[in-house]
């Protein structure tokens, strides 16, 4: 079973990572986990420690000589702004560690529920593993996840479909439009691919930093490539849907996710939402619309697999809300950490990263095996079985 861990605080040394289950002989550099790191760093609206910080990957064990080797996947991302910090996150008792005490909880962050959990009484001892400085650790386990699929033909996207009050219209991605669909994501200052919304996205987080406001919004992110047969409806815990959801709702923020045109979906007849199936020699079984994003009954269904995730606000905001100091029973305003004005572009890299894990858990619970070469044995008898007994193929 495919599993990670992260540990870490936003102000302490590092951020620690293992991962269990990944089989062996994929090939995987520290290169490459960097660059999804750097992706996440960036985006239009994001706060003063993106610029102290320049994420990389440790790698202490699982990969040798380039290689997975099937044992535990172990890294480290060190925070450079720990040397700030250090009396404060001190591990052993230290003066200096209430300096920074928090005590005016931020509403909509974990503040106050996590004092009250853990008997905090200073809420750093929350905030600073509940940030979403832990979303690093994610990015670099789902660039070793997004490998493991890539030697499948199955590749990662993801689009910024709004921020705040702009919406884009969203762009459908196949085969053949994802490379120019990932230029023009790549090349907006918010992952925007529409450059006119991508300017109008823009300028209104940099209405709300002049207003002391925070945004949200909303990404898209999706698998091309995916075979049918991925996930089950046979437990109500394998289901795809099920579990793509449960990991995109994990991320700091996020506060709704809809599976395909989930939504919309909803305020339409039967007739006008579910994709119907056609047939012809050529190419076997077929879809012409996708508003299942990919996913029936649980399962992959061969078509593109695409989620929506909905981010609330930032919590801190530069002109706070009322709140109450808990060190001395007195309503004040809240305490103001520093934070990002929007996170959204940097969150649908996140968002990439736990679809990937989520793909490759489940792919790896279908055609799964100790080492690449047994798994693309199981995979190429499972696509010519898909092709020779229900005529389907990927496009
Ligand atoms: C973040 C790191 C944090 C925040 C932000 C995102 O670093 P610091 O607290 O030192 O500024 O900037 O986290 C939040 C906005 C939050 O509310 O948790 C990161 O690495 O993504």
């Amino acid at each position: 079973m495919l599993r990670y861990v992260t540990a870490g605080e936003s102000h302490g040394q590092a951020l620690v990572t293992i991962i269990e289950g990944m089989p062996a002989g994929l090939p995987i550099t520290a290169e490459e986990v960097n660059l999804q790191l750097q992706r996440r760093q960036k985006g239009h609206g994001r706060g003063g420690r993106m610029a102290i910080e320049t994420d990389a990957a440790e790698i202490l064990s699982g990969i040798r000589n380039g290689l997975t080797t099937g044992g535990p996947i172990s890294f480290m991302i060190r925070n450079r702004d720990w040397s700030n910090w250090q009396d404060i996150m001190a591990v052993e008792e230290s003066r200096g560690a209430r300096e920074r005490s928090v005590h005016r909880p931020r509403p909509g962050h974990a503040d106050l529920g996590g004092a009250m959990k853990y008997d905090h009484r200073d809420m750093r001892d929350v905030l600073e593993r509940a940030s979403a400085r832990e979303t690093a650790s994610r990015v670099a386990a789902g660039a070793i996840f997004r490998k493991l699929l890539e030697r499948f033909e199955m590749e990662i996207y993801s689009q910024v479909v709004s921020i705040g009050a702009v919406s884009a219209v969203p762009q459908s991605v196949d085969r053949v439009s994802v490379q120019d669909f990932r230029r023009r994501v790549e090349s907006s200052p918010v992952r925007c691919p529409d450059e006119s919304m991508s300017g109008q996205m823009v300028q209104a987080i940099d209405d709300a930093r002049q207003a002391g406001e925070s945004l949200g919004g909303c990404f898209e992110t999706g698998i091309l490539g995916v075979p049918p047969g991925i996930g089950t409806y046979t437990s109500w815990e394998g289901r795809l849907e099920a579990q793509l959801s449960a990991l995109i709702m994990s991320i700091p923020a996020i506060k709704a996710v809809e599976v395909g045109a989930g939504v919309s979906n909803a305020t339409r007849p039967g007739s006008k939402v579910h994709d119907e199936i056609f047939f012809d020699a050529g190419r076997g079984i077929h879809r012409s619309t996708n508003r299942a994003g990919g996913i029936e009954g649980g399962m992959s269904n061969g078509e593109p697999i695409w989620v929506r995730a909905h981010m609330k606000p930032i919590p801190t905001l530069y002109k706070p809300l009322f709140s109450v100091n808990t060190a001395v029973w007195a309503e004040e305003k809240a305490d103001i950490e520093r934070s990002d004005i929007c996170a959204v572009p940097a969150a649908s890299i996140v968002g990439e990263a736990m679809v990937a894990y989520g793909l490759a858990r489940a792919f790896l619970a279908k055609v799964g095996g100790d080492f690449i070469g047994q798994i693309e044995s199981n995979y190429a008898t499972y696509r010519e079985y898909l092709w020779k007994e229900w005529k389907w193929q990927r496009t």
